[in-house]
């Protein structure tokens, strides 16, 4: 069907759609945990299902790193260093195994320092023994980094996760790295402010692991990626020095931007402890629309269209191919998509200061893309609750294709014309062995996640996909890691984006950093 303006495009979103749905198949997810719905969905629908996969340091024949092997006098001084409850021995799987279940590593120790102090302490100890270390965060992570490879001690940061303080009138606040980021958001939001990043693993992934992957999510079109939001960082070092980089201010050119260092290393050169974040006023209005699209030639178009017509208040804009969205209403009932019937969707959302003045714009850029034959339908709202809503159908398709069987999720950079290309090539490179292959993600920052869904991983397929989908990439200078970072999954393929010159000087900085390469060894650097 094909509806000639807005006031039509409207209706169909509340008489006919939204009105109609379930919402309480939702609340019944977000209702049943300590946070709000991503923690409890992402908690459960993760760990359903599959069994524990391999030990990684057998499947991939890791060598282990010439470490030494922790003894009962380690445990003793950090039962001593934290209190006996902060130094956990048993039930280790959840730190041991990363959320997409690929990697499962063997640690027999998991330590919670409750301060920088105690951290510091903590790698003082290790380092002198030449114990390695992996930092957690809230193990959302997508590339293996947060979990250890062979018997790395995790050091969770879950206990470090205060709001130490929001300002109002400067827009910046205070936070501990093992803050929650929806907990952090919440807290922002009571003053009037936004917390300038936000992804489907809000309600479990914390503000140090989002800063320590430099994690993109919806809003880097408004709000750009973390090295401008981030103001300053403490981090513990692999001596347990602890290096102050907190900074109050938008300017500060005294020196090197050594912050910066630590926004996308991974844990590799220090844990960060501490961080401070200016943050937006918050949107008075938002207007979220979902619209379909018959081809990509019609994408590129809109998404012109809507940085040209919606200029600054264009807060976010979004790619669904339609196998992506069919997996995430196969997977989860309680989904509703307002239309269907077309192979790409776009999620494109309004957010300013003056609610009149924003639906305008927004409702001429619709009629321009409909009289053009480029939008072919679709629903607008500005209802905080149907806005969610329908975010909440974009935020389950990672998780519906991790739901379904074994998934291979890649998270690049590419041209835009050359933006979505990949996934049709990579689904004859496929053929039967993948059940789906499939495109979505941040169309606004040129950020496409592929996803490649199959029965199960096998050298077969992965051969399909690997390296060619990297080769692919580096070919059309794009990046092989937008957001996610590198990890362990992809530390093989790092010369793919980065030439021979910088790798020779990721090493050296990582040397000086820590020489004894305790901090999250067999990640990144190969
Ligand atoms: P973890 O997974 O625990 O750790 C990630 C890495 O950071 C590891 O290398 C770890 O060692 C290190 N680390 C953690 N804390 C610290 C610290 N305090 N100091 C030093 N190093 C540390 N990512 C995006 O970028 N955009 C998205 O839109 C997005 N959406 C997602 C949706 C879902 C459903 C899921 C499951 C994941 C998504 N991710 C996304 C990936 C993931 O949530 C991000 O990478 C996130 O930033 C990881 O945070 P975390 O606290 O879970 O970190
Ligand atoms: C997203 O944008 C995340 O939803 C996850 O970055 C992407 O799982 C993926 O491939
Ligand atoms: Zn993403």
């Amino acid at each position: 069907m094909r509806f000639q303006g807005l006031l039509q495009l409207r209706r169909l979103a509340t008489a006919a759609t939204l009105r109609q749905r379930h919402s309480s198949h939702i609340r019944t997810l977000t209702d049943t945990g300590t946070h709000t719905h991503g923690h409890t969905v992402v908690r459960t629908l993760a760990s359903s299902a599959s069994p524990l996969p391999e030990l990684t340091q057998i499947t991939d024949h890791v060598q282990r790193g010439n470490y030494a092997t922790l003894n009962d006098k380690d445990v003793s001084h950090f039962e001593q260093l934290l209190g006996k409850n902060h130094v956990l021995t048993e039930d280790l799987d959840g730190y041991n195994v990363c959320f997409l279940k690929r990697i499962r590593g063997n640690s027999k120790l998991v330590l919670k320092p409750g301060s920088t102090e105690e951290l510091a302490a903590v790698l003082k100890h290790c380092n002198e023994r030449k114990l390695a270390v992996v930092p957690q965060g809230g193990n959302t992570g997508l590339v293996g980094g947060s979990v250890p490879i062979c018997d790395e001690i995790v050091i969770s940061l879950q206990r470090m996760n205060k709001v130490l303080s929001v300002d109002e009138v400067t827009g910046i606040a205070i936070v501990e790295a093992g803050c929650i980021l929806e907990n952090f958001s919440l807290r922002a939001q009571e003053v009037g402010l936004t917390v300038p990043l936000d992804l489907g693993a809000k309600a479990s992934c914390h503000i140090g692991g989002n800063v320590s992957t430099n994690a993109g999510g919806l809003r880097v079109v408004r709000y750009g990626n973390l090295h401008g939001s981030v103001l300053g960082v403490e981090a513990v070092l692999a001596n347990g020095q602890v290096l102050d980089l907190m900074s109050n201010f938008k300017k500060d050119n005294t020196g090197y931007h050594m912050k910066n260092l630590f926004i996308g290393s991974e844990g590799t050169l220090g844990i960060i402890t501490k961080l401070s974040m200016l943050c937006p006023h918050e949107s008075k209005a938002v207007n979220l629309a979902f619209i379909g699209l018959n081809s990509f030639d019609d994408v590129l178009k809109t998404f012109v269209s809507a940085k040209r017509n919606l200029g600054e208040i264009l807060s976010s804009c979004e790619l669904i191919d339609e196998r992506a969205l069919n997996v995430a209403l196969e997977q989860f009932k309680f989904l509703n998509a307002p239309i269907s019937g077309y192979p790409f969707y776009m999620l494109i959302e309004t957010s300013g200061s003056n609610g009149a003045h924003d639906e305008e714009k927004l409702n001429q850029f619709i009629s321009l893309g409909m009289e053009r034959d480029e939008i072919r339908d679709g629903t607008v709202t500005g209802e905080p609750g149907k806005v969610q809503e329908i975010w909440k159908i974009r935020e389950m398709v990672p998780l519906g294709l991790i739901e379904k069987s074994f998934c291979f999720k890649y998270d690049i950079s590419l041209p835009l014309r050359d933006f979505y290309s990949i996934v049709d090539v990579m689904r004859d490179r496929c053929g039967d062995l993948a059940n789906v292959v499939c495109g979505y993600g941040h169309l606004g920052d040129s950020n496409l996640h592929l996803n490649v869904n199959c029965d199960q991983l096998t050298d077969e397929i992965h051969k399909r996909v690997e390296p060619f989908v990297y080769e692919y990439t580096s070919k059309l200078k794009g990046s092989i890691s937008a957001e996610h970072g590198i990890g362990f999954l992809k530390k093989d393929y790092l010369h793919y984006s980065k030439n021979p010159v910088a790798i020779d000087w990721m090493r050296d900085m990582k040397k000086m950093f820590d020489p004894n390469g305790i901090l999250n060894p067999y990640k990144m650097l190969a």
